[in-house]
């Protein structure tokens, strides 16, 4: 199991380095950008992008992983297909090949002969990740047999968000409600059996470390929208954005958790380095309702009964929606619509699960007495191993009922009250 982490780890790492390239490289960027075939579209975006950095990405984890343990590859699914068309109109299946040049050759024709760009994202595919051992480690007794895996990959969820590449100052909670920062690569394991979530690792390619360690020098009016190539000169001045001067390139980081029976780890200094309180310290208003944070889709009349209770944020991305649920700076993440897949809560419903939290699917809560949640806490779970019934393409794989990702079950249980006085109906 340690290896299985350690592998998902690097992969997710070798994912963020593509995920930072891509964006880095404005020219490079537009020339990536396709738009996604109508059976695929995920249907809240009018335009919804798939780039080849999103397919590199999933190629590569999907690659990199089944060369450690062979055999893996059919059980690691994700959002994307690999099949690619270039301007020219030629179709191309992209894969990670044998050697450097081979997938640089490949990438040549995916990027109308861009030899230059294909070189650099070669580069990046084929090189070794030599991160450093992740601790803590899991016991060595804890095996899984390869099997009973599946794995769920989102290689860029937030892909408009992405797409858009602005920075945005996260809001007083610590949460920014769009911006790079809402992207995350996604690599969720879950048990085919069962179909709960085991291991997930979440990466951020734009986290932005400095800004939480130096934020109680912020004054509010710092607050700025800055694009890439601004990017370098605002850093200047602004010291906290998530850059990184002596590589040149942003910061990010990876968090992962583990569940299986009653064995439950995580990476636990980097989720509970514990922001809220400095936020609340350095804001006037102290934190005296819980913070729920949702989708800026959500229905008008339910946002505002919403905010009588709460304190409600907005933000982009479902991936970085549950992960800000995990590390405290939001006490719940309430959806009521089928616009989640699989891939995007997989791997942060596994980190939520390692601390006693979960995903639930709503419309089962709502359907229970309350006071029946609990004893239900299992069965309520989302679960990733079988399809939605009576659909078909994409919304097989639909989170169809809606979602509520939670921390500690007093929240959950408040907010599903909450939900049942205000007679909401998913
Ligand atoms: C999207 C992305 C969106 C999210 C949607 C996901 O995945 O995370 O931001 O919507 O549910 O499916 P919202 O931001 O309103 O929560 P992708 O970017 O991979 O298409
Ligand atoms: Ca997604
Ligand atoms: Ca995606």
């Amino acid at each position: 199991a340690q290896e299985l982490l350690q592998t998902l780890v690097n992969a997710s790492e070798k994912a963020a380095n593509i995920a930072r390239a891509c964006r880095g490289e404005s020219t490079l960027f537009s020339l990536l950008v396709e738009e996604k075939k109508d059976g695929e579209k995920n249907k809240r975006f009018f335009q919804d992008f798939k780039t080849l950095a999103d397919v590199l990405v999933q190629e590569c984890v999907r690659h990199d992983v089944s060369k450690r343990f062979p055999g893996i590859e059919e059980s690691i699914r994700g959002e994307e297909s690999n099949q690619f068309t270039n301007t020219l109109g030629e179709s191309i299946c992209v894969k990670v090949m044998a050697t450097g040049t081979e997938t640089e050759n490949l990438l040549a024709k995916v990027l109308d002969g861009n030899k230059n760009a294909a070189a650099l994202l070669a580069d990046l595919v084929h090189e070794d990740i030599n991160n450093s051992v992740v601790e803590p480690r899991l016991d060595s007794s804890i095996q899984f047999p390869l099997n009973d895996i599946g794995i769920w990959i989102d290689p860029i969820d937030s892909t408009s968000e992405y797409v858009n590449g602005q920075w945005e100052k996260p809001g007083v909670f610590g949460i920014a409600s769009s911006g790079l920062q809402s992207v995350c690569v996604l690599i969720g394991m879950y048990s085919v059996s069962s179909g709960a979530p085991l291991l997930g690792v979440v990466n951020q390619p734009f986290y932005a470390w400095d800004y939480y360690l130096t934020l109680s020098s912020i004054s509010p009016t710092t607050a700025g929208r800055i694009d890439s190539v601004h990017l370098t000169s605002f850093v200047v001045n602004q010291p906290f954005y998530a850059w990184d001067y002596s590589l040149n390139r942003w910061t990010g980081r990876c968090i992962w958790g583990f569940c299986h029976q009653k064995t439950t780890l995580n990476v636990d200094e980097k989720l509970c380095h514990n922001i809220s309180s400095e936020l609340a310290a350095n804001c006037n208003t102290p934190l005296d309702k819980s913070v729920i944070t949702i989708s800026s889709s959500e229905a008008s009349p339910l946002v505002s009964a919403l905010k009588d209770k709460y304190e409600v944020v907005f933000a982009a991305g479902a991936g970085y929606k549950v992960v800000n649920v995990a590390c405290g700076l939001a006490n719940l993440y309430l959806l009521t619509k089928g616009s989640t897949f699989r891939w995007d809560t997989c791997a942060p419903h596994a980190i939520l699960r390692s601390m006693g939290g979960g995903v639930m699917n709503l419309k089962k809560v709502l359907s229970l007495p309350l006071d029946s949640l609990l004893d239900n806490q299992e069965n309520l779970q989302l679960i990733y191993n079988s399809p939605e019934e009576g659909v078909s393409g994409v919304d097989r794989w639909c989170n169809m009922d809606g979602l509520i990702a939670y921390r500690d079950t007093a929240s959950l249980l408040e907010l599903v009250q909450f939900l049942k006085e205000v007679n909401l109906k998913p």
